[in-house]
Parts: structure tokens; sequence; C-alpha cells
């Protein structure tokens, strides 16, 4: 059985798409789970469908477990139930950003826990609707010591499901090439409430993208992640702009449902590593902040 903690967009994604009885959702320890959480999928190109997915309890033995919580909270997610499985137990973090990732390694190097980075596409339109919006890849690689022969077996379990997946023994590599395209994405899309590909001619975007990706450049090169120089990422992020165009970001979605964005893990955890590294980074400093101040503002309006 595959334990999902997390039953937002992804981990719903991932339920709906693994064969019938294979996966099962993690209750947390305030949450009460009731019968099984049933809910309408609409796959990418098919019928729509309904999907049961059991909660699971103490009894149910798990082969691996799938973290699909957002970043922030994480840790306390995993905290409140680790104890309850095997230690030998593979534990995938599917989050955004970076920070998150290294927390949880910190607190159990001991454990085989491996990281994900994803491309999949997918929304709640509504709490009982979930809509696989577009087809990606995931990459799956090696946090600690004990998960470093295991990406190949975990893509392997996880193939049942369909979905694209890739072993990747430098997944860190690969986090970081999201955390850029987010980086330059995701905070002008919650400050400008847009959608991805009106960004591209702000005036906030114009005046601020070629210094946060000198930024940007300047803290892979210290972190040894590349040498890409700044021209390129910013290539890169409009690149992913233009793509995806039409897309709300999942930061946008965030301040527009109240909910706590991941700014910490995305631009935040580039200001905090600025300074541990004595880089200066006044564009990732200044989004971080105001995206922030923003989403304290909708929570208030919201609560
Ligand atoms: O990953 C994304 C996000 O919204 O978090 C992008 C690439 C910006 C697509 O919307």
């Amino acid at each position: 059985m595959i334990g999902i903690l997390g039953a937002g967009a992804l981990g719903r994604l991932w339920a709906a798409c693994l064969p019938a009885g294979r996966a099962g959702f993690i209750p947390r320890p305030a949450e009460l789970p009731g019968a099984n959480t049933r809910y309408r999928f609409r796959p990418f190109d098919g019928q729509e469908t309904t999907v049961d997915v059991p909660w699971l309890g103490p009894e149910d033995a798990l082969e691996l477990i799938l973290v699909t919580t957002k970043a922030g909270s994480t840790f306390e997610a995993i905290a409140g139930v680790i104890d309850r499985f095997a230690r030998h137990t593979p534990v995938v973090l599917f989050q955004n950003g970076l920070g998150s990732q290294q927390a949880v390694v910190a607190q159990w190097p001991d454990r085989p826990i491996l990281a994900a980075s994803t491309t999949e596409g997918a929304n709640r339109p509504e709490p009982d609707l979930l809509v696989h919006a577009g087809t990606g890849d995931t990459w799956i690689g090696p946090m600690t010591e004990p998960a470093q022969g295991l990406p190949g077996t975990t893509v392997n379990f996880l193939n049942t499901s369909g979905l694209t997946i890739h072993a990747e023994q430098d997944i860190v590599q690969r986090l970081w090439q999201k955390l850029i395209i987010n980086a330059g994405i995701n905070p002008y899309t919650a400050l400008l409430d847009c959608p991805n590909g009106d960004i591209l001619a702000s005036s906030l975007y114009q005046g601020t993208i070629n210094g946060l990706c000198h930024e940007l450049s300047a803290l892979m090169r210290a972190s040894g992640q590349g040498e890409d120089a700044p021209d390129a990422l910013r290539q890169r992020i409009e690149t992913v702009a233009h793509n995806t165009a039409g897309n709300t970001s999942s930061m946008r979605a965030d301040v527009l449902k109240g909910r706590t964005t991941e700014i910490d893990f995305i631009n935040g955890y580039l200001t905090r590593l600025g300074k541990q590294l004595g880089i200066n980074t006044p564009v990732n400093q200044m989004l971080t902040q105001r995206v922030q101040q923003l989403s304290s503002h909708s929570q208030e309006q919201t609560n």
C-alpha cells in the first residue's frame, strides 16, 4: 500500500492515477477521517470518473509514503505521523521550492528520504473535483544516505500510475531548476494578480527581472549549481511564462484562496541563502516582503 500525506490537488492526482486499492491517505493527528474520500477526477484526456480513496489506519503496512503537503506544513505533518511507520519505508517529498526538504533530512537523516520535482499540473476548481490540467514529468532522487539505491525501485513502483516518472541521482539540481522558474514567475503573478503570461509586459517585472536573474545566477554559482548567465535564466523563465501564459500560478491561487503561500521556500529561501553566502539579494527580499504582506492581508480578509 502507498500512503499519501496531504490530500490536496497533487496528492489527489497520485491517488486517482495509481490503481484502485493501491493508495490511501494518511490522516494527520488532528484529522478525524470519516469514510473514504470521494471526488470526481477529470483526466487530462478521457472521461470524468469518481475516485474513492480510503483513509489508512495503523494496521495498514506501507511500502512507500508520498508527502504532498505544502512546503510550510511539511515538517509538522511528517513529525505527527512518522513514528507510526517502519524505519525502512521510503518517504518521497513533493514540495515546491527548497528549504522544507533540508529541514526533513536534518531531522531524520537515517530514514530513506527522497525528493521529487514534478511538472504535472493539477487543480481543484471545486472541493470535490480534481482536474489533471497538464501532463508533465516527475523526477525522483535520493536526499539521504539510506535512499541512495532507491530511485529506480521507487520509480518502478509508481509507474503503475501511468504518469511519466524518471529516476534522478542529482535531484537537488532539478529542484534548483524549478526554483529558478518559480522565483521568476510566482511572486509577480501574486503581486500583479494575473495569469503567468501577463507578468511579462508589467513594469514591476520589466524593472526588476534583470536584477533578480543576477541574484539567481550568483546564488547558483556560489552553491555549486552551475554557471548559468543571468540572460540564460531570464530566457528560461520567459519561455515557461509564455508556455503557461493562461495559468494561474500556485502562489496566485494561494493568495486568492487566503492560504499561506510558499514564498518562504522560494524567494524567501534565496534571500536566506544570500545572507549565509554573503550575496546581496535586494530583489528576492523585496518580492518576499511584498508577497508576505499581501498574503497576510488576504488571510485577514478571508478568516
Ligand atoms: O510551477 C508553477 C507554479 O505555478 O507553481 C509554474 C511553472 C509557474 C506554472 O504555473
